[in-house]
């Protein structure tokens, strides 16, 4: 239980609740919440939930506080976790990893950041510049990565439209000496670049180009300041967002410059931000059986702006090279192609640009000269800011991806925790008990098996010759999961009143049921992107900038040698997701769980029932369970005297036994609690959180009587 917190703060971690039940934990959520606690634990995984309002506990200070102690010493903490993850890497020279997980809006991309403060406060005391240096471009990296990977949401202002997760490097001293960057994209196709909802904007980059480029680099784009001049933003530009786009906008070239993109590479990067908004003003005519673009000069500067000629601009646009065997024909696009084509460019071109965007910084901030012989091991800590379970009204693609892959890190954090707690227990010599809990391996089946799984049938169905839709996908799905415990749709249950449309499937996720609409699954699976515009941009450059050739490596393909079929979505999502897992798989886990308090942003509302929800998908009642079949809390034999030692006449002030262990038996005996714990060999175990909840209660006592003694003798009243 961590100290220096009292009970009216509610239970400090939920392992010591009386009874597990929704209600308990619930009510202490809220209790805490209101009381300012943001953060409570389960173990060693920290709770916390957002409290919309600045709080004054990340201080320089409180860095201090949380420095080289115990996770229990103090209140619960990010920076305790952070600083855990820390110790056991530099301990015991193992990577370690944090997984924060939750909802849009609930705090998870905050909590990174803080924890990369934590890190970078406590790291490199003897100031060596170098790793000044790498800090600075690790922190700076964050600020690029959110300015074209995050954007303003009806549920989050700053919403990272993309999971992240960060390896930072160690150097045997414990600084850091580098990092790399890994993304997950999460709108397939990035269609927010083409359009946003009511009350949404695009990324944040395009609004800050607009709002705080100098006007010599926007005349030079021939771009103007007002964002509704441009169809693909034209919806969130009139949106007012509290967000400064201006200042943002220096940050983050400052930043670029700093990490050490060179001024040609930050060029090309406003040049394709330029292009995408052009490219949306463009619009499709047709003359008799021509179709034709009507804003001509759109497409030369266009042109200008990709190095290339204006005819190459324009027939990418109309026309589709097809190889037939080994003839090659052009077929022109009607108006509604040429429209979808456009999009689909504007779409991939920012797809492209974020990712080498990402790879860029990982070649700079990448470990270089390291050799392990000279310095020892080099250690990694890594930080994952990924989204959590998704339910919404409709439920499409990215939330099936989005589920998918939270279905993947709960079945790893059931192994790795269960996994932790047997080898605790050999290692303390302490018999192993098994611990029943629904294993939810059958649903990641489900959906990432060969052949039988929905990612095949989905890729199957996308492959065909003939008929491609959505409702094929469906058939599939009927004939091969029809059994599937796990699997059903309006046809294999047709009296079934949840599921509301007959395009509908649902999986029963071991957070709750979710249906999901086929409608866009097979548009979303697919590579939709004409070639022709691959081998437009992998051309159009000349060399001496090759920024957007390189985002094009597939245009070096000539039309005849295309025979292999790109990717899809599916396909890149679910290797990208196993071996994720498979890198956290070897590192330690520590986990952090948020929570969104409402839907209002308001730091004093706590809406019971939205919280419910999470606490439900994030599983933590289960990771409460799982914590307590074993032991409820453990601790050193020397930590554990030192606490209670004035509670038992024979440890008080100091024991005359043999070992601090022998001392702790003769204490729990005296007490009458020895049939509800175990000595292992450096570590005391109680099972239930009763026992530990009087020997506070003793302590408490103990100690009200040691200060009234006090008080008396300094009275000299003894
Ligand atoms: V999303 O999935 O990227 O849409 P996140 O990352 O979970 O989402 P984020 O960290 O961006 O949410 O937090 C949302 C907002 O909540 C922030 O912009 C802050 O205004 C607010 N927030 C979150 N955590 C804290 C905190 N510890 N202290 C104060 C916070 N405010
Ligand atoms: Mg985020």
């Amino acid at each position: 239980m961590a100290e220096h917190e009292s009970l009216e703060f509610g239970k400090a971690d939920f392992v010591l609740l009386d009874n597990v039940s929704m209600e308990e934990f619930m009510a202490n959520l809220k209790l805490r919440f209101e009381k300012g606690r943001i953060y409570t634990y389960i173990g060693e995984v920290v709770v916390s939930v957002n409290p919309y309002r600045a709080m004054n506990i990340y201080s320089r200070d409180t860095v201090e506080q949380y420095k080289g102690r115990e996770l229990y010493e103090r209140p619960p903490h990010l920076f305790a976790i952070a600083d855990a993850a820390y110790k056991a890497m530099k301990r015991r020279n193992k990577d370690t990893c944090i997984v924060i997980s939750g909802e849009s809006g609930a705090g998870k991309t905050e909590a990174s950041k803080y924890i990369m403060q934590y890190i970078a406060a406590i790291t490199n005391p003897n100031q060596r510049a170098e790793v000044e240096r790498v800090k600075n471009m690790l922190l700076k990296s964050n600020c690029v990565l959110e300015a074209f990977g995050n954007a303003k949401t009806n549920r989050n202002d700053n919403s990272s439209r993309f999971g992240k997760y960060m390896d930072i490097n160690f150097d045997f001293k414990g600084d850091p000496i580098g990092g790399h960057i890994n993304n997950y994209l999460l709108e397939k196709k990035q269609s927010r670049v083409i359009f946003q909802q009511e009350g949404e904007r695009s990324f944040h980059s395009f609004y800050q180009l607009l709002k705080g480029g100098p006007d010599s680099l926007l005349r030079s784009l021939h771009i103007q300041k007002d964002p509704t001049a441009y169809n693909y933003i034209k919806v969130g530009g009139q949106i007012k967002s509290g967000i400064n786009d201006s200042a943002d906008f220096k940050a983050v070239a400052d930043a670029m410059k700093v990490i050490g993109f060179t001024v040609d590479e930050i060029q090309t990067v406003y040049k394709i931000l330029a292009t995408i908004l052009h490219l949306g003003n463009l619009t499709f005519g047709v003359d008799g059986d021509v179709t034709l673009i009507e804003n001509t000069k759109l497409v030369s500067v266009i042109r200008e702006l990709l190095s290339t000629k204006e005819e190459n601009v324009e027939k990418a646009l109309l026309y589709r090279t097809v190889a037939t065997g080994r003839d090659v024909i052009e077929k022109q696009h009607t108006t509604q192609e040429a429209s979808y084509g456009r999009d689909a460019l504007a779409k991939a071109m920012y797809e492209r640009l974020f990712c080498w965007i990402v790879g860029r910084i990982n070649d700079i901030i990448e470990v270089k000269n390291y050799d392990a012989r000279v310095h020892g091991k080099n250690t990694v800590i890594g930080v994952l800011d990924i989204y959590g379970f998704e339910i919404f009204q409709n439920n499409s693609f990215e939330q099936f991806c989005i589920n998918y892959c939270n279905e993947k890190l709960q079945q790893l954090f059931i192994q790795l925790v269960l996994k932790q707690e047997q080898e605790e227990y050999q290692r303390e010599g302490i018999p192993w008990k098994h611990i029943d809990y629904f294993n939810n391996q059958i649903i990641v089946d489900l959906v990432e098996q060969q052949h039988k799984g929905i990612f095949s049938v989905l890729d199957e169905a996308c492959m065909n010759v003939g008929k491609v839709t959505d409702e094929v996908f469906l058939q599939g799905l009927n004939v091969k999961l029809v059994k599937h415990a796990h699997f059903t749709s309006r046809k294999l249950s047709p009296t079934d009143k949840s599921l509301e449309f007959d395009r509908d499937f649902r999986i029963r996720h071991y957070a709750g049921d979710v249906a999901y609409s086929v409608v866009g699954f097979i548009d979303k699976n697919k590579d939709t992107l004409f070639q022709d515009f691959k081998r437009l941009l992998y051309n159009s450059p000349h060399s001496s900038n090759p920024v957007l050739k390189g985002m094009w490596p597939e245009g070096k393909l000539r039309i005849t040698e295309v025979t292999k079929r790109p990717l899809t979505a599916a396909t890149i999502f679910k290797n990208s997701m196993i071996s994720l897992v498979e890198n956290l798989a070897s590192k330690e886990p520590y986990y952090v769980r948020c929570i969104k308090p409402n839907d209002v942003k308001s730091p004093l509302l706590f809406e019971p029932e939205r919280c419910r929800h999470q606490v439900e998908y994030l599983g933590l009642l289960e990771n409460v369970r799982v914590r307590r079949a074993g032991f409820a809390y453990r601790q050193t034999y020397p930590r554990f005297l030192q606490r209670y030692k004035m509670i038992s006449e024979f440890t008080w002030p100091n024991h005359d036994l043999p070992s601090d262990k022998d001392a702790v038996k003769k204490l729990l005996q005296g007490c009458k609690f020895d049939h509800d714990v175990a000595y292992g060999k450096t570590k005391v175990f109680i099972r239930t959180p009763r026992t530990l909840f009087s020997l506070e209660e003793q302590r408490a006592e103990m100690v009200k009587r040691i200060v009234v003694f006090l008080q008396k003798v300094w009275r000299g009243t003894l």
